[in-house]
């Protein structure tokens, strides 16, 4: 009896592994059908572009969530352009690909190729940021509620600022225009900080969520401004760029401008640990293995929830310094 079901498992495993063997050839040779006869599941991902060490990590973790998840992963980069994902996407439709995933760089301009996934019945699964379409167009969007993080850095000023008695210059370095975590992040931020009339929002600009605008919008400001005593960044690249434009300026980052910023990667955990940021709320990246988990049920016909909200923390230096030797990313 046991020797029978070994047996049959073996076969069982041969003949899947045989089948996958098929698809891997299928996928490399041809652009028209998926699939192939195997029930290897492919997946294409339009991912925004490489523009942070978030974006980074994030990419890192969908590349290597893919395979350990036996999904076949078809991968492009846009560059942060909305044409090159919605062109990416409008391949993998040709494709047939089983699912689409995507990152959008934009909230709005969704509704035309969202519709085409729709009548080419394809299920698309919004990863990390959101779009103002209809719900209706996409089966589940993961990530993470940029509101509460925005709330998450104003509270910690409201709390660092409360006994001022004179007022406190404050600088924001918004995300990419009309990108979800830089419209929301500011109106997490913004609407709390506001309650206190003594914290100014002397100056709020896009730096992209890159190292290099943030540190070329930070010298503009920090030319046209000579008292500035909080700088709020909506990411950590940001703030380390900016951070670099307060040093050559002759200031001291975490000190003379104090620095609190979005996302917790490894570069911004170390600035926060060594005393120049001051404070960092946690964007977590770390997306592809709940990705994977909603393509196979999709396949699997189960229907996943519309919204996963990623869970995450909130960073003073010390615990920085303290969690540093664990990150992952
Ligand atoms: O905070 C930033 C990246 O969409 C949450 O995009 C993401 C943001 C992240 O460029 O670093």
């Amino acid at each position: 009896m046991l020797r029978k079901l070994v047996a049959l498992s073996a076969a069982a495993v041969l003949a899947t592994a045989l089948s996958s063997c098929g698809a891997a050839n299928n996928s490399g040779g041809s652009t028209s059908a998926s699939g192939g006869g195997s029930d290897k599941i492919t997946l294409g991902f339009s991912q925004v572009g490489s523009e942070s060490g978030w974006r980074e990590a994030n990419t890192k973790s969908i590349k290597e969530s893919a395979p350990a998840a036996g999904i076949d992963l078809k991968f492009s980069d846009a560059q942060q352009k909305q044409e090159n994902q919605i062109a990416a996407i409008r391949s993998y439709i040709q494709q047939k690909v089983d699912v689409i995933a995507f990152s959008p760089v934009v909230v709005t301009g969704w509704d035309a190729v969202l519709k085409e996934a729709q009548a080419a019945k394809i299920p698309v699964v919004l990863t990390d940021r959101a779009v103002d379409s209809d719900p209706s167009l996409y089966v589940s969007f993961i990530g993470s509620d940029f509101v509460k993080e925005g709330q998450e850095v104003g509270q910690w000023v409201l709390d660092n600022y409360k006994d001022a008695s004179a007022p406190v210059n404050i600088v924001e370095l918004e995300g990419t225009v009309g990108a979800a975590p830089a419209i929301d992040r500011k109106k997490g931020f913004d609407d709390l900080v506001k309650t206190n009339p003594n914290l100014k929002i002397i100056a709020s600009q896009s730096g992209d969520f890159t190292r290099a605008k943030g540190k070329e919008v930070m010298q503009a400001i920090l030319k046209a401004n000579p008292k500035i005593d909080l700088l709020f960044a909506h990411n950590d690249d940001m703030g380390i760029g900016a951070m670099q434009a307060i040093e050559e300026a002759g200031k001291k980052p975490g000190t003379d401008i104090k620095i609190v910023t979005i996302d917790a990667v490894h570069d911004g955990m170390q600035a926060l640990a060594d005393g120049k940021f001051n404070f960092i709320a946690e964007c977590s990246p770390l997306l592809g293995p709940q990705l994977m988990d909603i393509v196979k049920q999709i396949k699997s016909g189960q229907t996943p929830e519309k919204r996963i909200i990623t869970k995450e923390t909130t960073f003073t230096q010390q615990q920085a310094a303290e969690a540093l030797p664990n990150r992952k990313y």
